[in-house]
């Protein structure tokens, strides 16, 4: 969906950003290993801006959830070689839904800007568990997770899938679709960019939510590159 220069950009961000080296922060994994995340609500004045009001993205995104979408969070996944830590299976509805959203009603774009393989620890999702509702998540370690007994049960029932993605390949998942990551044991990072959107009728009922929800300035097909 982005071709390399546009990667380059992206990274180039990523590598360079202030902004993303300060609130980088480390959701170690059961073992220990530095999972390394990065997240913001308002849709940042750069190139990873760019991305999340790219028309690519949030077009897609649009119809996908069948209804004008704004800006839920975007955040860097920073998996280090040989370091990065894993994450725990998870649905992101089982956060959001404390976020007071009612209906599960967002998604996700993730983008990839390294290669990613089982070996650095790509994304590996449970295929059709979206439809299964919102799992009960606790702690597991450091992180959150869906509770193990449901969830090893569940890994029996439906089948796994290992999102082997190239730089610039796009995955659109749906916020109840199960999801978790091995950790890097290659000597190659593995960096993603995914940004989250939810649909205007789904806003927040309790809780403090996630501000106001500004309509989504889409930017120019080519505007990476400009
Ligand atoms: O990047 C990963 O490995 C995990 C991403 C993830 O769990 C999430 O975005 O909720």
């Amino acid at each position: 969906m982005f071709g390399r220069k546009e990667v380059a950009r992206m990274i180039a961000t990523v590598e360079h950003s202030t902004r993303i080296a300060d609130t980088t922060s480390n959701m170690p994994d059961r073992e220990g290993r530095a999972s390394r995340i990065s997240l913001w609500t308002n849709i940042s004045e750069d190139v990873l801006g760019l991305v999340t009001r790219h028309p690519r993205i949030v077009d897609n995104m649009t119809r996908l959830l069948g209804e004008p979408v704004y800006h839920w969070h975007s955040k860097v996944m920073l998996k280090s070689a040989y370091e990065g830590g894993a994450w725990e299976w998870h649905q992101d509805y089982g956060y959001w839904y404390y976020d007071g959203c009612p209906y599960p009603r967002l998604a996700s774009a993730m983008v990839a800007l390294d290669t990613a393989d089982e070996e650095n620890g790509c994304l590996r999702v449970l295929v059709g568990s979206h439809h299964l509702g919102r799992l009960d998540h606790g702690r597991i370690g450091n992180q959150r997770g869906a509770e193990l007994e449901r969830m090893t049960a569940t890994e029996r029932l439906l089948p796994s899938y290992s999102v082997i993605a190239d730089p610039g390949d796009v995955l659109f998942f749906h916020c109840n679709l199960l999801h978790s990551s091995g950790p890097n044991l290659s000597s190659r990072h593995r960096l993603a960019y995914i940004c989250c959107y939810n649909v205007f009728s789904n806003t927040p009922i309790v809780g403090k939510g996630h501000g106001p929800p500004p309509p989504i300035v889409v930017c120019r097909d080519d505007a990476l590159l400009r």
